[in-house]
């Protein structure tokens, strides 16, 4: 079974998952293998590793730590052409479509592809959708790129079904890392409404009940990487993953 079906099944089995985004930039390598094994007890359904700021260099090392310490699938999600690596388990494979920018709809793909290949490395290809919630974000900053304004969810469906023709597997709605806000209930349900792709959501997610209503609109995997950043304590993501996984999900 790849990643994407493990990923599949967890969705059929639990409703909705919850992923963990590990932004290599701020965790402490010597606290990372006790975190993601304690993550792992914890109920966690996967890890998401990446940023759209990459000050370390220790990536892979970081990436392969992850990987030792978990049995649940390690996903990179890049935020640049310096986060590949055949140690994950597969990779996001991400189409900036909420952006007009070039670079982050066709050109770092192009460059991408060939190395992905020879890798082996599964990719996932995934509709990457920036949402505006309030201040600006370090992948909104980074990508030079305008986000879909939170209020305005029916330019998100059109994007969404934009994706779904072009045939991508899987949609991801991000109000960036350390949002304001998170991405509107509105949205998310608006999207499912009209259509039935996986759907990740994540950015500004700090509590359980959030993390919940997001899963009740729509949401197929929830996505938290501040909160535990801020305080990596086991019961709060033991909490995180008995919501996501008790909620009535949207349909
Ligand atoms: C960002 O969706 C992720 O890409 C997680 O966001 O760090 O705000 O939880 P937070």
């Amino acid at each position: 079974m790849n990643t994407f079906e493990r990923l599949t099944r967890i969705r059929e089995e639990r409703g909705a998952g919850y992923l963990i985004l590990i932004d290599p930039d701020k965790i402490a390598e010597e606290k990372l293998p006790g975190f993601v094994r304690q993550a792992t007890e914890a109920g966690v359904d996967g890890f998401l590793v990446g940023g759209s700021l990459m000050m370390t260099n220790a990536f892979e090392k970081l990436l392969g730590l992850v990987k030792r310490n978990t049995t649940v699938p390690v996903v990179i999600f890049p935020g640049s052409l310096f986060q590949v690596s055949s140690l994950a388990d597969a990779i996001l494979f991400l189409v900036l479509i909420s952006g007009r920018n070039p670079e982050h709809l066709i050109g770092n793909q192009v460059l991408a592809a060939p190395i992905i290949k020879k890798m082996g490395l599964e990719s996932i290809s995934t509709g990457y959708m920036l949402i505006g919630t309030g201040r600006a974000t370090s992948a909104e900053f980074m990508s030079n790129t305008k986000p879909i304004p939170n209020h305005k969810p029916d330019i998100a469906v059109a994007h969404a079904l934009a994706a779904e023709l072009i045939g991508m597997k899987c949609l991801y709605l991000d109000a960036g890392s350390g949002a304001d806000q998170p991405v509107s209930d509105e949205m998310i349900a608006a999207i499912r409404k009209r259509s039935s792709l996986p759907m990740i959501v994540g950015g500004g997610i700090r509590t359980t009940e959030e993390a919940r209503r997001k899963v009740s609109a729509g949401a197929s995997f929830v996505v938290t990487g501040t909160i535990l950043e801020e305080d990596n304590d086991p019961t709060m993501i033991r909490q995180f993953a008995q919501t996501i996984h008790s909620a009535k999900v949207g349909a």
